[in-house]
This record gives C-alpha cells, structure tokens and sequence, in this order.
C-alpha cells in the first residue's frame, strides 16, 4: 500500500484544499502557506513519493505534470512564474507526494536560497 500523505488525503477528499485545476491525472490546488501572491500545487493522482522515485512508465504523466502547470500559470494571468519540485528532506521537501510548486505574482530571487 502507498504510504498515506496529507496530499493523498487531500485527493481522497478527507482534507478539503482550494481547487484550480482537476482532471484524470493531476489536481492543482492553493498552498496553504503560500510564498507569493500566486502559489499553487500540482500533484499527480497517482502515488510517486518524489521525482526520484518516477518510473520509465511515468514519463508521460510528467510531460502532463508540466505542460498542465504552464496552462494553470497562464490562466492566473501570470507572465512570468517559477515552478519548482523539491526532491528529498534536504531540498526542502516536507510532502513525500511529487508536487509542483507554482509561484508568481513578484518577482522572485535567483539563486533561491
Ligand atoms: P514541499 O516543501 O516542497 O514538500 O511543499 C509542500 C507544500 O505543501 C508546502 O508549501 C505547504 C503545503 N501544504 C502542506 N500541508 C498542506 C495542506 O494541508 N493543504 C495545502 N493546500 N497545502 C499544504
């Protein structure tokens, strides 16, 4: 069994989340604790606890992941954005879910901290 995450509870419907975007493999929803004036998570409805993990059979579901998330940036009007995956406790990653960060609305810092 697929270890239970608070974005798997998010997609079960046990957690409520603000919706942005649904379809058959993916969910977008605002984070909770956003970073900027638009911050938006994209995750796959299929269990991958992190890009490390993705498969060979995956590869078609990221190309979605991250065409999706341009459309999603677009329909928030935002022009420029940054999306970013955090891979592994050292990276920053604290949700064992793959998710996409979707964040824009200022501008944003290179290099990230
Ligand atoms: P990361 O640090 O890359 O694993 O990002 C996890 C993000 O998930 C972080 O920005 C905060 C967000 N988050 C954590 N719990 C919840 C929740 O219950 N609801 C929503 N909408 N976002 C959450």
């Amino acid at each position: 069994m697929p270890e239970e995450t608070i974005f798997s509870k998010i997609l079960n419907g046990e957690i409520p989340c603000k919706e942005v975007y649904s379809d058959d493999l993916c969910l977008a929803f605002r984070d909770i604790e956003p970073q900027a004036p638009t911050h938006i998570l994209l995750i796959p409805r299929k269990t991958i606890r992190s890009l490390k993990e993705a498969e060979d059979q995956d590869k078609k579901l990221l190309g979605h992941l991250l065409f999706i998330s341009s459309k999603i940036a677009q329909q928030e009007g935002l022009d420029n954005w940054r999306t970013v995956i955090n891979t592994g406790k050292e990276s920053g990653q604290t949700v064992f879910h793959l998710h996409l960060h979707i964040i824009g609305g200022r501008p944003l810092l290179w290099p990230p901290g």
